[in-house]
């Protein structure tokens, strides 16, 4: 290696360094929310997967927008999908529900209505059967 290749290894490695320093540092804004600080959920609800239906907890899921909220899911079989709509039919957030572990979210909802809930991974022939309407209520 001659020195001009080295000075841009250094140079490259410099950047990805300061690169990596600055957008992991809490200076910014989301990064100081997702990697510097681990908020306790106000509230948690547990959703269970299996046989292409999705049991979830028999009061309802009741949200106050601004709280913290965590959504815990498990499949018993395959992979199936955990998506939040809005009545639009725009999604809030989605995640992947594997089997055989937990899948977890944290969310705080930003404005009042009514959410969907459908399965957003392609899971076989009754996939599409997974639609629970206004399955989350967010007040103010
Ligand atoms: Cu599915």
């Amino acid at each position: 290696m001659d020195s001009k290749e080295r000075n841009w290894l250094f140079l490259l490695v410099g950047v990805f360094l300061v690169f990596n320093i600055i957008t992991l540092s809490p200076l910014i804004p989301w990064q100081k929310w997702l990697l510097w600080s681990s908020p306790e959920p106000d509230q948690r609800f547990f959703l269970e997967y299996a046989d292409y239906q999705i049991r979830m907890p028999p009061e309802g899921m009741e949200v106050k927008v601004g709280e913290y909220v965590e959504f815990v899911a498990e499949s018993k079989d395959v992979t199936y999908g955990f998506g939040v709509f809005r009545q639009d039919g725009s999604m809030v957030f989605q995640m992947q529900v594997p089997p055989g572990r937990e899948s977890n979210i944290l969310w705080k909802f930003a404005e009042p209505g009514l959410y969907d809930v459908r399965s957003t991974e392609y899971s076989g022939p009754r996939h599409s059967e997974m639609y629970y309407p206004d399955a989350i209520s967010v007040t103010q």
